[in-house]
């Protein structure tokens, strides 16, 4: 017999066969992950990879799904555009994953999902929360709670609290997601008829926020309404206390991380934020995830680490509904099929996907009194919504 094996490297790979063949055909199972893990999104990134990693080994702990181990095959899409295109194409074309995670960036997400979407694969965003995301098209699933959803709650909790009566507003103009929560800040000022005394704008990359806040300072607001990313939002909370702007921010996605507080130490003090998830509160799913998470990395999780560790969850339980082919077109479309009958409880409270149909990602008849928040945070105090 032909065999680029010598007889004793042949005997091994027999015997590896054999033992593959005994193991009840145990596969692994691929799922792609695009996210930032390094650039300035890696404050989020970083957190979204933690989460998923918790919840894979445990699954795989606690047997796989239907006895196959789950892999991550791990890409850094760096929080860039083009970066992202480029790990979407290597995940589904070359590394033939069954799903892909990510991206981090709703920026990301409506150049890169595009891809996903024609290659008839599930991609599932665990932090992008901007509109327009899902109507992309139905391979498009995320479990971010959007900032069409959160930007009324927090505006109506911290004017309630801090007695604002007008606001100054400052946005980035060239990001998915800081236009988005710009456009929804907006909204939910003109319904409840709160003045805006000027609208400011920043660019992605800035440092130097000092013109803007000078020209806010001088309108006297009560509060200021910040759609950034962390990376520009925990400096302008330092330029504006510098210049003796000491009022409340109110801020969305971006700045719901408690990276904000090491990056703008004392000045972050007066940020109110409203986030699907708390450390604060004590359901037995997010005590044993925020347990876990603390053992494994040494450090307390965050929203952005709570979803995607939810994320892996609801993944996990459609796949295990799924009878695995071998046939990845064919797997991928069941994959898809099976993700909108999911219903857990993880570390994110109850979760069941809802059909978007309109750009913000809200079903149709949708009852805004029906808001999924649990926490608005200002500084590490909480104040519970529900
Ligand atoms: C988005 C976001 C960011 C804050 C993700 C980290 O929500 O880009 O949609």
């Amino acid at each position: 017999m032909n065999s680029p094996f010598p007889r004793s490297l042949r005997a091994l790979a027999l015997a590896a066969a054999l033992a593959a063949g005994s193991a009840a055909q145990a596969a692994d199972i691929k799922i792609g992950m695009a996210e930032a893990l390094s650039g300035p999104a890696a404050q989020y990134g970083q957190s979204i990879r933690n989460g998923f990693q918790l919840a894979a080994d445990q699954i795989n702990a606690a047997g796989g799904v239907n006895g196959d181990k789950i892999v991550l095959v791990i890409e850094d899409e760096q929080g860039k555009k083009e970066e992202a295109i480029n790990a979407f194409k290597k995940l589904i074309f070359q590394d033939r994953v069954l799903m892909v995670f990510g991206p981090t960036l709703s920026n990301s997400a409506q150049a890169a999902d595009p891809i996903a979407q024609a290659a008839k694969t599930v991609v599932f965003g665990t932090s992008n929360t901007a509109d327009g995301i899902t109507s992309i098209g139905d391979f498009v699933f995320r479990n971010s709670v959007t900032e069409a959803d959160v930007l009324p709650v927090t505006i109506k909790t911290a004017v309630k609290h801090a007695g604002i009566k007008k606001v100054a507003v400052l946005y980035g103009n060239d990001d998915v997601f800081t236009k988005s929560g710009y456009d929804n800040f907006k909204k939910a000022l003109e319904d409840l008829k709160i003045p805006v005394t000027t609208t400011e704008t920043f660019a992605k990359g800035d440092v130097d926020f000092k013109a803007q806040l000078t020209k806010i300072k001088a309108t006297n607001p009560d509060a200021i309404v910040l759609s950034a990313l962390i990376a520009e939002g925990a400096p302008i909370m330092v330029q504006a206390r510098q210049l003796g702007l000491n009022v409340p921010v109110i801020g969305g996605n971006g700045m719901n991380s408690v990276k904000v507080f090491e990056l703008a130490k004392g000045a972050s003090d007066g940020l109110w934020v409203g986030s699907p998830w708390s450390i604060e509160n004590k359901t037995k799913e997010n005590s044993a995830f925020i347990d876990a998470y603390n053992k494994k990395f040494g450090a307390a999780p965050d929203q952005f680490a709570a979803q995607a560790f939810d994320a892996m969850q609801i993944a996990t339980q459609a796949l295990k509904t799924v009878k695995l082919t071998g046939d990845l077109a064919k797997d991928r479309v069941a994959l898809r099929n099976a993700l909108p009958e999911v219903s857990v409880t993880g570390a994110t409270g109850a979760f069941k996907f809802r059909r978007a149909t309109d750009k913000a990602g809200k079903p149709a008849g949708y009852d805004a009194d029906q808001l999924p928040i649990v926490s608005v945070t200002r500084g590490n105090a909480y104040v519970i919504e529900k």
